[in-house]
């Protein structure tokens, strides 16, 4: 691949998140994507009850806004969408894709969107322009021919609820629900995790939450980087005394301490705010035995304070109405021993004392993680672990207390609630039925790892992708690219060219749609759509920026006219009405989930949005007990496998100059590494117990016998302040290094936060 010509900068770097540093990076990227000044304007909309909900994360979106509800990084997924830089067909006509394959992620998407529907020509390896009908009668002439549980429609969790509706909807029409999404990569062992425990596959809280809480247990959650905008809420919680305990291997700068860049005294008088109260450098895949040695200290403690008469340390009370498991879980919390979980979780014992403390003393607590947790071999069990830690004290169903997971993607937690599943447990299968006359598949589709097998084993004959970067965001990247070709079709539905579209199948088209912040005009006029966040809030969202290119089409009309092409025509469904006012699409989503989605259209620019609700946040706990579940871990190891000399536990990471596949940069600001993403962040010790040094390119091989050498090579030695072990490299240039086996038991997610792999000088 081409390689950066500037040369590559360590230095630690010593600003808060946000503060003069936010805004620099923003000084930067706006002259380099030549955003126009008009579009410029359209950042003050962002996150607004009448503007356009950022295309970034899914961090909730406040009532009463700031004068600018958006951080750094949406203000650059912003800019990245409104670049005016341009990827043309004339472009295509100068580079083939056996060139392109050559060009870094971040040459590929920063040329600019795309402007034309393209279809693949394998005569001359280019991409050439086509007629939109033309790429529409293909597609579906050539899904008629594939047995549709060979086709594939995977969603990256842009895609608004309207789109992703009728996305789901034609795929189970079709006849299969193969209807992964980028959630199975991320937030799918808590999908799996909190649906056995609380019976509700979502986070229980929401914003107002962090004004009732007393402490926050904080694990493996990078929120300076990956959901800026919480570190709002987190301030206004630590100013008003609340503890805030964070388990993280790494000291991410945005967990310990921030100026908000939207506060002028703060910004002149460079006035920060700690975040964390306690920071604790726990293990890679070592929170199971942390949270073990909390929970092994609030037995202990209620032991004695029911000896001694004193109040109790666990909610019994709670925990005789409400849960089920309680006696096991105590019984494995009181064996469980001190020198396992000081080993397993790196920290030692006191120092989970401390944590232990806290949480014994405060009255509401919120557990908020991301994929520190999931992405392990025993993600679910962390999910999990942290449940029991939060139901010991009846911290789930109250104000300011319960499980909050970060979400990613702006629409991944809603794509899940409109049916982009392929669980039938969380499809609307009866309601389907009812609406639309036909048996919607109930056998279990394909998710991300099963589709990754199908199109290596070739069972797999046909991919759309509605957004995203699939082969370059999975595992095995080698694997993975040799196998793409065997594909009879593949569809890209994007706002940029990226790596996947590299890889091209028998028939290959790339289809160009519009983005969220642009204009979406259709036959009743123009369009509005909507998006759930993390918290469970439902949010319309309107463009109004001229589209990167006339001939762009929008999602919910792409889908559309596929939809009508591929299937029979249904008495029920009227595609084009649908793809004419999207308001009917919203009347279809509400017919299907009326108590998630009543009053939709007319709810759905209510400032802060509305709540879909949450069954557990009001203690009904649609589990098999009827209770909520508590849950004995099988080992106080999340990563899943031993430790053996010269063995490490790599984590690979985002910067803070990219969103996923999407490398906005080379600056990983809070980590002081620029130029380069070529790095291994490693222990000083480990570094001199192996014989490296400072500045030396090594190369990183996979600790797993399967037959398939895996290696990554020039990767700058960086000392960094990171526990004995454990290591750091970038995603997704480390995902070669990642067996596609090598994944959370049950949820499926990759263990991309803990692959074994060794050092080769
Ligand atoms: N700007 C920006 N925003 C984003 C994204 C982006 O790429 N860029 N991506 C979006 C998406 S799709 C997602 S899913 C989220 C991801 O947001 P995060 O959930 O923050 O994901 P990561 O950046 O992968 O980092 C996870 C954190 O977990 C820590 N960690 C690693 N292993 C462990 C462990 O075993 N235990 C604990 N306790 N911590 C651990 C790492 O040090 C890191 O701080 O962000 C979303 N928002
Ligand atoms: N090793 C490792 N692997 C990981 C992770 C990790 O932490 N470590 N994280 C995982 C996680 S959490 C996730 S979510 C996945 C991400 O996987 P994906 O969601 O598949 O990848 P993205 O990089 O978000 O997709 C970027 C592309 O989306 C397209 N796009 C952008 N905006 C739009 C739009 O509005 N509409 C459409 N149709 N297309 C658009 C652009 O063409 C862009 O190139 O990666 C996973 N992979
Ligand atoms: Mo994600």
């Amino acid at each position: 691949m081409k390689q950066r010509d500037d040369a590559p900068e360590i230095e630690p770097y010593d600003g808060p998140a946000g503060g003069w540093g936010s805004v620099r990076s923003l000084a930067d990227i706006l002259p380099r994507e030549r955003v126009s000044p008009s579009a410029l304007a359209e950042l003050a909309r962002q996150n607004k009850p009448d503007g356009f909900a950022c295309v970034s994360c899914a961090w909730s979106k406040p009532a009463n806004p700031l004068p600018f509800e958006f951080c750094e990084e949406g203000a650059k997924a912003t800019a990245w969408e409104l670049t005016s830089h341009r990827t043309t067909p004339e472009f295509f006509q100068k580079h083939s894709l056996s060139e392109l394959r050559g060009w870094t992620d971040y040459e590929l998407e920063q040329h600019g969107r795309l402007t034309h529907p393209l279809r693949y020509d394998p005569q001359t390896d280019r991409y050439v322009a086509v007629d939109w009908d033309e790429a529409f009668d293909a597609i579906a002439g050539t899904l008629k021919m594939i047995e549709p549980k060979a086709a594939v429609f995977y969603a990256s969790g842009r895609a608004s609820l309207e789109a992703s509706y009728m996305y789901a909807l034609m795929g189970r029409l079709y006849g299969h629900q193969n209807l992964p999404d980028s959630s199975n990569m991320c937030h799918e062992s808590t999908s799996v995790g909190l649906k056995q425990a609380i019976g509700e596959p979502v986070g229980t809280t929401q914003l107002e939450d962090f004004q009732h809480c007393d402490a926050i247990l904080f694990f493996g959650q990078n929120v300076g980087s990956n959901a800026p905008r919480m570190l709002h809420p987190l301030r206004d919680a630590r100013k008003r005394g609340v503890e805030i305990i964070v388990f993280n291997p790494l000291r991410e700068r945005g967990l310990e301490r921030f100026t908000d860049p939207q506060n002028p005294r703060e910004m002149i008088t460079r006035d920060e705010t700690q975040i964390a109260t306690q920071y604790h450098q726990v293990r890679a895949g070592g929170d199971i035995a942390a949270m073990m040695g909390m929970a092994k200290f609030l037995v202990e403690w209620d032991d004695a304070a029911k000896a001694s008469g004193e109040p109790r340390v666990l909610d019994q009370a709670f925990l005789d109405q409400h849960c089920h498991g309680v006696d096991a879980f105590i019984a494995a919390v009181r064996s469980a021993d001190w020198p396992a979980i000081e080993h397993e979780s790196g920290l030692e014992k006191w120092a989970i004392e401390q944590a232990a403390r806290v949480y014994a003393r405060s009255r509401a607590v919120l557990g908020i993680y991301g994929m520190g947790l999931t992405q392990h071999v025993k993600g679910v069990d962390n999910v999990r672990m942290l449940v029991n830690l939060l139901l010991l004290r009846g911290n789930i169903g109250k104000p300011g207390a319960g499980p909050t997971p970060v979400r990613g993607h702006s629409n991944v937690q809603g794509q899940r609630t409109v049916g982009i599943t392929e669980k039938t447990e969380l499809a609307p299968v009866d309601k389907l039925k009812e609406l639309y006359g036909f048996d919607p598949p109930t056998e279990k589709g394909l998710d991300t790892i099963e589709t990754c097998r199908g199109i290596v084993d070739g069972s797999v004959h046909a991919f759309i992708g509605l957004g995203g970067n699939f082969l370059r965001a999975v595992a095995d990247t080698g694997p993975m690219e040799a196998a793409w070709g065997k594909l009879r079709l593949s569809v890209q539905i994007a706002t940029k060219l990226n790596r996947n579209h590299l890889f091209p199948g028998q028939i290959t088209y790339l289809l160009p749609c519009l983005g969220r912040i642009e204009r979406d005009d259709q036959a009743s006029g123009p369009q509005a759509v909507s998006t759930e966040d993390s918290t469970s809030c439902i949010h319309g969202s309107r463009g109004r920026v001229d589209p990167a290119s006339p001939h762009l089409m929008s999602e919910p009309a792409i889908i559309g006219a596929i939809a009508k092409r591929l299937l029979p025509p249904n008495p029920a469904i009227d595609w084009d009405a649908w793809v004419a006012d999207y308001s009917k699409v919203r009347d279809a989503i509400e017919a299907t989930y009326p108590e998630k989605f009543r009053d939709y259209n007319k709810r759905m620019f209510q400032p802060g949005g509305f709540w879909k609700g949450n069954k557990a946040a009001e203690r009904i706990w649609q589990t098999e007990s009827g209770k909520a579940e508590f849950h004995v871990p099988d080992s106080l190891n999340a990563a899943g496998f031993d430790d053996d000399p010269g063995r490490f536990r790599l984590m690979t990471l985002r910067s803070n100059d990219q969103f996923n596949t999407t490398i906005y940069g080379y600056h990983d600001r809070f980590r002081g590494v620029k130029g380069t993403r070529e790095v291994l962040f490693i222990n000083r010790q480990d570094m001199a117990e192996q014989g490296l040094s400072e500045g030396q390119r090594v190369a990183l091989s996979t600790d797993v016998n399967d037959g398939v050498s895996r290696r990554l090579g020039g990767l700058i030695v960086v000392p960094y302040d990171i526990p004995r072990g454990c290591l750091g490299a970038y995603y997704p240039e480390a995902n070669v290094l990642i067996p596609i086996e090598h994944h959370a038991e049950q949820s499926h997610v990759l263990a991309a936060k803990s692959v074994p792999v060794r050092i080769v000088a």
